[in-house]
């Protein structure tokens, strides 16, 4: 079996391929010219893929892409992914998350193996955007959102990415394709991008909590102070962490678990939507709880900075998808927990803090 995998460099990309590869696939991943290497999440593999380049918003160089390797399945995890970016940038946001979309469905389409070729869209949880079902819970009504659930998205990245959810369905309605979304809830790794807020968080504690390490040996102290923006000990400073919106909730599961889920939706015989998540929720301040208690800090709020900076012009307060029909369908389930995501990251970012650092100097975020 051969599949192209758009957005391979990505995080959820990277463990696509793994998993590929462990099921005896060719995997052609397609990468962007950029002007520094950004190949980190792959680079372990690098020997068993092809990497070709290419742009999903270029619509000739798609089709060229399908054409000659023609593989049996497409995965589209391209996109401009970042909601707050999305705020700033959402014509580049809608050019590569709707416009990409339709270029490989169009590709799809006007290819002579139209038939053959099975495709994955990334779809998104923040389509949902504000809106919820509930249903009668023992202590009062539980909110949920899942697959019969009216999507009211809150921003130009969830409107694009809904955009392209209506594309594939028409697709398949329409010409028979052979397309599947998975609408994903979060999901977090220790390949996370550095500007989502548990990467964002989990990062900083990496660098602090080496930083902490050296300057308690050298002062022989163990106490410290802090102003408005500063954490200090014994004259040295390192930045507090500035964040945003505390209180949103997130249903937060681990990568790896969510790229099994991308995979079986390719191996049935029909093609379907399904959601992907834990059924449980959690505040931007649980994971916070989480990940601090890991280095024995229980009072995070001394270090944490609420910035405005960070807030957005409309916010997804609560997001916990039920994935039922993705268990029964499918047969997928999770392995990973919130409280062993949270640790698994920390651990991470310690081990990669502990690796860059060779001495005192506090990085800026
Ligand atoms: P990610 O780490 O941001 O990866 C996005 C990938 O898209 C990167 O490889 C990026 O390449 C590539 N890309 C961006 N613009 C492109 C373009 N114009 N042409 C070709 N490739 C382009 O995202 P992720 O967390 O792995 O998520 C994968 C997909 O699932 C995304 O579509 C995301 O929107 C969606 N999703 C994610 C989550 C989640 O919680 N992670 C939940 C629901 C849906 P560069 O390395 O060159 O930037
Ligand atoms: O980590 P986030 O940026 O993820 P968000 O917005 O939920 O989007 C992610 O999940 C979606 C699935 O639901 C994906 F489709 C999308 O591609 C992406 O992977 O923010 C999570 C929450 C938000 O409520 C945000 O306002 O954390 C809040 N937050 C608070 N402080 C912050 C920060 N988010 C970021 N990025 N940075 C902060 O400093």
């Amino acid at each position: 079996m051969k599949a192209v995998i758009f957005g391979i460099t990505g995080q959820d990309g990277s463990y696509l391929a793994e998993l590929l590869l462990s099921k005896g696939y060719e995997v052609i991943g397609v990468t962007r010219r950029t002007s520094t290497p950004n190949t980190s999440n792959i680079n372990h593999i690098l020997q068993n893929i092809v990497l070709v380049e290419g742009d999903v918003t270029d619509g000739f160089n798609v089709a060229k892409i399908i054409e000659e390797h023609r593989p049996d399945e497409i995965y589209n995890l391209a996109a401009q992914s970042h909601v707050g970016t999305s705020f700033k940038q959402p014509n580049l946001t809608w050019d590569i998350t709707a416009g990409g979309v339709l270029n490989i469905l169009e590709a799809i389409r006007y290819s002579d193996r139209k038939d053959e070729i099975r495709f994955y869209q990334a779809s998104s949880s923040e389509m949902f955007g504000k809106n919820f079902s509930t249903t009668k819970g023992r202590f009062g009504d539980i909110k949920f959102q899942d697959e019969n659930t009216p999507f009211v998205p809150q921003s130009p990245y969830a409107i694009a990415k809904l955009a392209a959810h209506h594309l594939v369905r028409n697709y398949r309605e329409g010409y028979g394709i052979h397309g599947s979304c998975g609408i994903l809830f979060n999901h977090e790794s220790e390949r996370r991008g550095e500007k989502f807020v548990t990467r964002k968080i989990t990062k900083w504690i990496g660098e602090y909590s080496c930083w902490q390490d050296s300057v308690y040996s050298l002062s022989q102290t163990n106490r410290y102070e802090t102003d408005d923006d500063n954490i200090i000990i014994n004259g040295n400073y390192f930045p507090k962490l500035r964040l945003g919106n505390l209180d949103a909730k997130r249903d937060w599961g681990h990568a790896q678990d969510y790229v099994n889920a991308m995979w079986l939706m390719l191996q049935q015989d029909h093609p379907d939507d399904y959601v992907i998540g834990t059924g449980e929720t959690y505040s931007v301040r649980d994971f916070l709880d989480a990940a601090f208690k890991h280095i024995e800090i229980d009072d995070w709020e001394s270090c944490v900075v609420v910035d405005p900076e960070f807030y957005r012009p409309s916010e997804v307060d609560y997001l916990l998808g039920i994935p039922k029909k993705a268990e029964s369908a499918l047969g997928w389930k999770r392995d990973v927990s919130f409280s062993q995501l949270a640790e698994r990251m920390v651990d991470s970012d310690v081990e990669k803090a502990r690796l860059r650092r060779s001495g005192l100097q506090a990085v800026s975020y």
